[in-house]
């Protein structure tokens, strides 16, 4: 399924009356703040937020999955589902691949679908955290971090491996997320898996072509309960450190113990220029991979503020970072769960794009923590959808994507071409 042009812009012209008043009426508004709309919409319209192949099916829980209909059994049809995002909202032009979950077979062939579609590739993720069929040695005790330095050799081959299938498909990151670490006390030599795992990443750095990035991604716990051998972004900075300008720092926002200061943690990796980019989800217990936005919206919000102001610190565009959603969808449909987490992206940036920036640092350098709260706050509270839906309209999408989606019956027609009990392949 392709949604066309004329269909879109149809959609719009019944929706366009209404949000045009609402989006004059606040463009005065913000204008009367000495706030440029067009430079912000601008802004959004460069935010390109990657979609991870292993979001387009149903996920599921160690307690058990349920599918929905249509889902994408190929990997064709994980690249045209993206499409169909990008095609309604206009910011998800890139899809990032799991291998093996998906090799390409004929490179050449998904490039120039993805490219009818407007998309990317891109970072490619490596997976030493379950164990393949016909896979020679096994990960139950680690990867990178093993204590047999042939398992060590398995896992960098197969990092290895995931750069080659990047490179024909024009990627230019290779993001690796590992689960090694220890369930029970004394299991394992904390300083020797951190070694191990150092060593082996720079086997893996040493196969990095010239024009690219490692990503290093960290996470408290689960699946090892007792310890992780990359567990904070402190871990994650000391690996990038040792292993030269290429390796930064990759933030998932439900990787962290509950209370963690994320906005922190990312001015200083901005600071210290370590900063690879964000899995976007939401959480409120754990690494719950709900909706980004869906429980913790001010958060959101923080972590745009620092971003945004760490990007005009270094002077960079957002095109400078990863952007990625990193979650599972077990009783919504993936694809409506996608819009709705790209919106929030996108009001989240909004938001943090309309802080007076030098009001705020007046605020700060006279320690007036009132001000401070209420620039922040009077950015968060401003409804922005009005700009977003605007961009997207500019941009030749639609003013309401999951409307729109709704009332193509896209699930409906993806059924009818799949069939009812076609399953995605990932997790
Ligand atoms: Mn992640």
């Amino acid at each position: 399924m392709k949604i066309q042009q004329q269909q879109i812009d149809q959609y719009n012209d019944g929706l366009f009356s209404r949000h045009n008043n609402q989006f004059i009426f606040l463009k005065e508004q913000l204008a009367e703040q000495g706030i440029d709309v067009d430079r912000v919409i601008a802004e959004l319209a460069d935010f390109q937020v990657a979609i991870p192949s292993w979001a387009l099916g149903t996920g599921g829980t160690r307690f058990g999955r349920f599918s929905g209909t249509g889902e994408p059994g190929t990997l064709e049809h994980k690249v045209s589902d993206v499409g169909l995002l990008h095609a309604l909202n206009r910011s998800s032009g890139a899809i990032s691949l799991h291998i093996p979950w998906d090799i390409p077979q004929q490179a050449e062939e998904i490039m120039a679908l993805a490219a009818s579609l407007d998309l990317k590739f891109d970072a490619v993720n490596s997976n030493t955290f379950q164990d393949q069929k016909d896979q020679k040695l096994s990960y139950k005790f680690g990867s990178l971090s093993h204590t047999d330095p042939s398992v060590r050799k398995q896992a960098v081959d197969h990092n290895i491996e995931v750069i080659k299938y990047g490179k024909e498909l024009g990627s230019k990151s290779l993001s690796i997320w590992l689960s090694d670490g220890s369930c029970f006390p004394g299991q394992a030599q904390f300083a020797r898996s951190f070694q191990n795992t150092l060593a082996s990443l720079q086997e893996i750095y040493k196969a990095l072509p010239e024009d690219w990035k490692m990503f290093v991604e960290y996470k408290a716990y689960e699946p090892n309960f007792y310890s992780t051998v990359i567990q904070d972004w402190g871990s994650s900075l000391m690996l990038c450190q040792k292993l030269g300008p290429k390796a930064d720092v990759l933030v998932d926002l439900g990787h962290h113990l509950p209370n963690a200061n994320i906005e922190q943690i990312v001015a200083m990796l901005m600071m210290e220029d370590r900063l690879a980019g964000f899995h976007f989800n939401d959480s409120k217990y754990g690494d719950d991979d709900l909706t980004v936005g869906s429980i913790r919206p001010y958060m959101l919000f923080l972590i745009f503020n620092e971003l945004v102001a760490g990007m005009q610190t270094a002077g960079r565009g957002s095109d400078a970072y990863a952007w990625m959603i990193d979650a599972s969808h077990n009783v919504k449909d993936p694809l409506e769960d996608l819009l709705q987490s790209v919106e929030a992206i996108l009001i989240a940036y909004a938001q943090a794009l309309l802080v007076d920036r030098p009001a705020l640092e007046y605020a700060r350098i006279n320690n007036d923590a009132v001000e401070a709260q209420q620039i922040l706050q009077h950015a968060f509270r401003t409804d922005v959808r009005p700009l977003v839906r605007e961009m997207m309209r500019r941009n030749g999408g639609a003013i309401d994507p999951l409307g729109l989606f709704r009332a193509l019956e896209v699930r409906a027609q993806l059924t009818k071409e799949r069939g009812n009990t076609t399953i995605a392949t990932g997790l």
